[in-house]
Formats: C-alpha cells, structure tokens, sequence
C-alpha cells in the first residue's frame, strides 16, 4: 500500500486507479493510505456540478474540463452515481465526448457508486476527492444527480456549487426545484440553444430577486456549537449567483462558465469564506470520525447478549434506552 501511495502521488495512473479501488471498496489498509495522504490534500479547487437528469451535465463538464486544460489546469472528474457511465460510453454521444479527454494525463475521470456503500455520498466521494487533492489536481469537478439529499451533501464539499437548469424541464417557478439557491453559487442555464431558454432565466432571476441571500452553512456540526469559528461576513459582501447560458454540445459560453468559477474562487479567497467553508467541513468530519471511533470501542465491548437483554427491557417498557445507555456506559 505505502508503494501504491508513493507511486500514485507521483504521477502513476495505474497505481491511483487501484488506490481509489481499494478505498471504494475500504480493502486492508486504505484508511492508512488516506492518513498518509492527508497532509498532502487541501490546495484543490473542488467544484460540484449537479442538476436534473439530462440537462447536460457530463458534456458541460466536459467542457469545463477542455477549457481548464487550456489554461494549464489539471482535472480529475468524479461523476457520482452515472445514469450512463462516464467512460466506458454507454451512449455514443458520451464516447465522443470523451475522446477529447482521453490520452491526456492532465484529466483523470473516474465513476463512483454511492449506492449501497456505508455513509453514502459524504465518505466514499469525500475520499475519493481528497485522494485526487493530495495528488496534485487542481481542479476537482464533480458530477451527481440532484436528488434532494446528495444535492446538499455535494454542496457541502465543493468550493463552488453549479447547479444547471434547461429549458423545457420546468419554465416556470414551481416546476423548478425549492433548495436549488440554497445550495447554488452559479445558476447555468444549459440547451440555450433550445427555446424557451429565456423564459427559464426570467423565472430563475425572479426567484433570485425573491430569494434574500444568506450566507451558507452546509454542515452544522455540533461541534460547531463548541468551537468558536470566525464571525460571518456582513451582509453586503453575500454573493448572489449570477446566471450563465451556455451550449454543452459545443461549448457556447463555457469560457465565460469558467471564468465565473474562477471569480467565485477568488471571492471564497477575498472574504475569508474559503477558510469557514474549509472549517465548518473539518468539525463535520472531526465530528463523524469521533463518532464513528467511540461507537466502535464502545459496542465492540459489549457482549451481544447483554445488549439483546437491554433491548428486551426496553421493549417491555421497564426500561427507557437513555436509562439503557447509562447502564451500558456505566458497565464495570
Ligand atoms: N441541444 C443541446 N443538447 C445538449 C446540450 N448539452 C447536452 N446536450 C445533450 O443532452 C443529452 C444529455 O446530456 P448529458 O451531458 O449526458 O446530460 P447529463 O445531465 O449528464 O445526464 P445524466 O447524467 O444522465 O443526468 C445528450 O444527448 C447531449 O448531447 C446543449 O447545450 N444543447
Ligand atoms: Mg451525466
């Protein structure tokens, strides 16, 4: 493992692809390869790119990805949960797409499964992500599906939060999805091409106009509660997520995109937002791994049959289970 660590930071696609497997699947060892790679992590650009099905997410990142290798970025894309995998080209479209990427070592795409793994999205693409930090990538782009939860739990991650929108999938206010300006820092209007482009930013800007903007906090940790973190910015300096149409399919407005995504960096950087966003997922995650690791000292001392007696009791009612959690912790 310590080999496959070395050799991957270094530049070794085939040593990454087999690390990210191993932590896919947490095989022997990968929670030591992650602790040596930690001090490595925390320089990259983590952008997440979520929406509805279909709005153009993939070739839009895509696009984004060409562009940032224009200007002599390296990318790894992670595309959560593919409906059509990102490599490998289930629909023919994709595999075109993707031949513009393949064969450069600047770009390292990989396709994730959230489903069915413990903790979901937050541990398995957390780690992922911070894999292809500590290995050097500059620009983090990461693709899910918006499906309420994992829209949050991305936002929660990325520095930077596209949500894209197209015509036709909802023009009007209620048909576009509540939450999408919590969690939006740049609002794309992709298929501008296709009609009824305009009518989608009329409605989007309206709900802006509607929307106060507030600042974000994704994760409230109880930690939080605990540990001072600087205060927020006044009002003034809240960002208001500005719209930008593009065409996925060939790259109409993609340099603008990303040019809002720098200057969205650079206001993270200005205002000191970075660096609460960075310590608000720190107590997050410090949080989960406290809970995680007194959980499993804690259960792997009980016997499974004082547990099964305390659950009867409970059951019978002669027992509340905060009188059973006082009595297991309390066990001599
Ligand atoms: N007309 C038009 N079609 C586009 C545009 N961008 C993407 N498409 C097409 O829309 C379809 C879906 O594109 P994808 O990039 O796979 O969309 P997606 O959001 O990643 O889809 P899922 O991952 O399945 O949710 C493909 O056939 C694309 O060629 C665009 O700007 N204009
Ligand atoms: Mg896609």
């Amino acid at each position: 493992m310590d080999l496959l660590v070395e050799k991957a930071i270094k530049g070794d696609r085939l040593s990454l692809s087999r690390l990210l497997s191993s932590i896919e699947n947490n095989s022997a060892g990968s929670q030591q390869a992650l602790d040596a790679l930690f001090p490595l992590a925390g320089n990259a650009h983590i952008i997440g790119v979520t929406g509805s099905p279909g709005t153009g997410k993939s070739s839009l990142v895509n696009r984004i990805a060409l562009e940032y290798r224009k200007r002599r970025q390296t990318v790894a894309i992670i595309a959560v949960d593919p409906s059509s995998p990102f490599s490998g080209g289930a629909i023919l479209g994709d595999r075109i797409r993707m031949k513009e990427l393949s064969g450069d070592t600047g770009v390292f795409i990989r396709s994730v499964a959230s489903r069915g793994s413990l903790g979901g999205l937050s541990i398995s693409t957390a780690q992922i992500s911070s894999v292809f930090d500590a290995a050097g990538y500059d620009k983090i782009l990461i693709e899910t599906v918006g499906a309420g939860q994992s829209e949050v739990e991305i936002a929660g991650l990325a520095h930077t939060t596209l949500v894209v929108e197209a015509p036709g999938m909802g023009d009007d206010i209620q048909a576009i999805k509540a939450g999408i300006l919590e969690i939006a820092d740049i609002l794309v209007i992709n298929k501008a091409d296709r009609e009824g482009a305009d009518q989608t930013e009329l409605a989007l800007r309206t709900m802006l106009e509607l929307d106060h903007p507030k600042p974000k906090i994704f994760h409230h940790a109880l930690l939080m509660d605990v540990v001072p973190l600087p205060d927020q910015q006044p009002d003034e300096s809240l960002w208001i997520p500005p719209i930008v149409k593009t065409i996925a399919t060939n790259g109409t407005n993609v340099e603008e995109l990303t040019n809002r995504i720098e200057i969205h960096r650079q206001y993270l950087l200005n205002t000191g937002f970075w660096a609460r966003r960075d310590s608000e997922r720190i107590l997050h995650e410090l949080e989960t791994s406290i809970k995680q690791q007194l959980f499993q000292g804690f259960i792997s001392g009980i016997e499974p049959s004082d547990l099964l007696d305390v659950v009867q009791k409970i059951q019978q009612r002669t027992l509340s289970p905060h009188n059973a959690t006082q009595i297991l912790i309390n066990r001599p």
